[in-house]
C-alpha cells in the first residue's frame, strides 16, 4: 500500500517574496511532476502563502485579529491564497495527479490564533478514494479574536493529530534548520530552547522558522517526527532518502546512540 505522506511546500518556495502574489508556476510545476513520478505514496499537500498572502494579511493586520475596519481583510487575503492554491492544483493535475483544493476559510475555527476545529472527514474521504488534497495557510474566523491568519505549519500539526500519516516533509528555501549557517540535524524540544535560528528578513506573520519550529514540537511530543529539507531534495524525501535537512522528534534519540 502507498505511503501517505503530508508535504508542506513552503511558500516562499513556491512564490517569489519580493514580488506581490507572484507565483513560481515553474517551481510549482517541477515539484507536481516529482509529486506524480512516484506511484508508492499517496500525499497530503498544505502549502503556505508567500507573497500570496502575506502581504494581504500584514497590511490588514489580521495576524492581530478583526475589528470595524478591517473586515475586507478577509476576502483580500483569502483570494490571495486561494489564486496560489490553485495554481498548485492545476499544476498538480496537468502532471496526471488527481488534486483538489480545501480552504481551511470554510472548514475551521481557531480560538486566539490555535485551531480548534477542523472537519477532517473530507480530506480522509479523498484520500481513501485516491483523489489528494490540496490545503493551504489561511485566514480563519477566531471566536476570540474574530479573525486570525491559520499557518500551513499549524495546519500540519492539527492534521497529523487528526489522520495518521506515515511520514511528513517540509520542503523549504533553505537546506534545513541553520545555526551558525550549519544544518542541525536533528532538533527536540530540549535542544530547540537554546537554539539561535538565523531568521531571513522575510514578510511572514506566522512566525517563521521559529513558528515553525514550535508547531512541529507540538506534533513530536505526541511522537510524530518531520522533516525540514530544501525544495531540492523534495524527490529524497519522497523515496524516503537522507534528504540533508532537520528531523523534529521527541527525543534526540539519533545523538544518544
Ligand atoms: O505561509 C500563512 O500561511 P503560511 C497564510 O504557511 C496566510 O505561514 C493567509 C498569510
Amino acid at each position: 500500500m502507498a505511503e501517505l505522506i503530508i508535504l508542506k511546500l513552503g511558500g516562499s518556495v513556491i512564490t517569489d517574496k519580493s514580488g506581490r502574489c507572484s507565483v513560481d508556476i515553474e517551481r510549482i510545476s517541477a515539484l507536481a511532476e516529482e509529486i506524480s513520478a512516484r506511484k508508492d505514496i499517496f500525499p497530503i499537500i498544505v502549502h503556505g502563502a508567500g507573497s500570496c498572502g502575506h502581504p494581504e494579511a500584514k497590511e490588514h493586520h489580521l495576524d492581530k485579529g478583526l475589528d470595524q475596519t478591517n473586515k475586507a481583510g478577509i476576502f483580500i487575503t483569502h483570494h490571495a491564497v486561494r489564486q496560489l492554491n490553485d495554481a498548485v492544483v492545476n499544476a498538480l493535475r496537468a502532471s496526471g495527479v488527481e488534486a483538489v483544493g480545501l480552504h481551511p476559510l470554510d472548514a475551521c475555527t481557531a480560538k486566539n490564533g490555535r485551531l480548534i476545529s477542523f472537519e477532517c472527514g473530507p480530506i480522509e474521504l479523498l484520500v481513501k478514494n485516491g483523489i489528494v488534497p490540496v490545503l493551504h495557510g489561511d485566514v480563519a474566523m477566531d471566536e476570540e479574536r474574530g479573525a486570525c491568519i491559520v499557518s500551513g505549519d499549524q495546519l500540519i500539526s492539527y492534521l497529523a493529530g487528526s489522520i495518521s500519516v506515515d511520514r511528513i516533509g517540509l520542503a523549504t528555501d533553505v537546506p534545513g534548520v541553520l545555526e551558525d549557517g550549519r544544518v542541525i540535524s536533528h532538533i527536540d524540544a530540549v535542544s530547540a530552547r537554546n537554539l539561535k535560528i538565523n531568521e531571513s528578513g522575510n514578510t511572514d506573520v506566522t512566525g517563521g522558522m521559529r513558528g515553525k519550529i514550535d508547531e512541529l514540537l507540538t506534533l513530536a511530543e505526541k511522537g510524530i517526527e518531520s522533516n525540514i529539507f530544501h525544495v531540492s531534495r523534495t524527490g529524497d524525501f519522497l523515496d524516503g532518502r537522507d534528504h540533508g535537512g532537520t528531523v523534529v522528534t521527541r527525543e534526540n534519540v539519533h545523538e544518544k546512540i
